[in-house]
């Protein structure tokens, strides 16, 4: 099973600049992190982070046929891009929307996602373990899809 993990700006900055609201994690151990956990489930992880939007539409567009799930972190373009939104709705990977910080918490322009209600499901205000949980749950669900549960309804 293969999972990418794409990353949006300034994330690259975590655990260096404004641990008090971010952490002290750098990405690359929240990277080390979620590849720890994906062994024992049979995860094998892409990992993609850059600070330019056009590159994270063509990271997007790259999953399709590539990889079984994604966990997408836009970090500021979670809020403002079309351009994202259209590239997942281009691909039809599924993905968990992750995000370090619960962003109902804090400004109002940060409430809104242009891609929530796209994703499976959205983990948000856990620190690095929204990375490990979305995870989880991302394979979870590419388990049950392969395999549905004797009875389940169909969609
Ligand atoms: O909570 C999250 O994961 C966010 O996606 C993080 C984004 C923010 O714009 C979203 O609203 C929520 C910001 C990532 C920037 O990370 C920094 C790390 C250190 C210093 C400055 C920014």
């Amino acid at each position: 099973m293969h999972i990418a993990v794409i990353n949006g700006p300034n994330l690259n900055l975590l655990g260096v600049r404004e641990p008090e609201r971010y952490g002290t994690a750098t990405l690359a151990e929240i990277e080390a992190r979620v590849r720890e956990r994906a062994a024992p489930l049979g995860a094998e992880i892409a990992w993609f982070q850059s600070n330019h939007e056009g590159a994270l539409v063509e990271a997007i567009q790259a999953l399709r046929g590539a990889t079984d799930g994604a966990l997408i972190n836009a970090a500021a373009f979670t809020h403002t891009s079309v351009a994202l939104r259209d590239a997942v709705l281009a691909v039809d990977v599924p993905f968990v929307e992750v995000h370090l910080s619960n962003i109902w918490a804090r400004e109002e322009e940060r409430h809104k996602s242009l891609l929530a209600d796209l994703a499976i499901g959205v983990v948000a205000g856990f620190g690095p373990d929204s990375y490990v949980l979305g995870l989880e749950a991302m394979v979870g669900w590419l388990r049950r899809a392969e395999r549905p549960e004797p009875g389940a309804l169909e969609v």
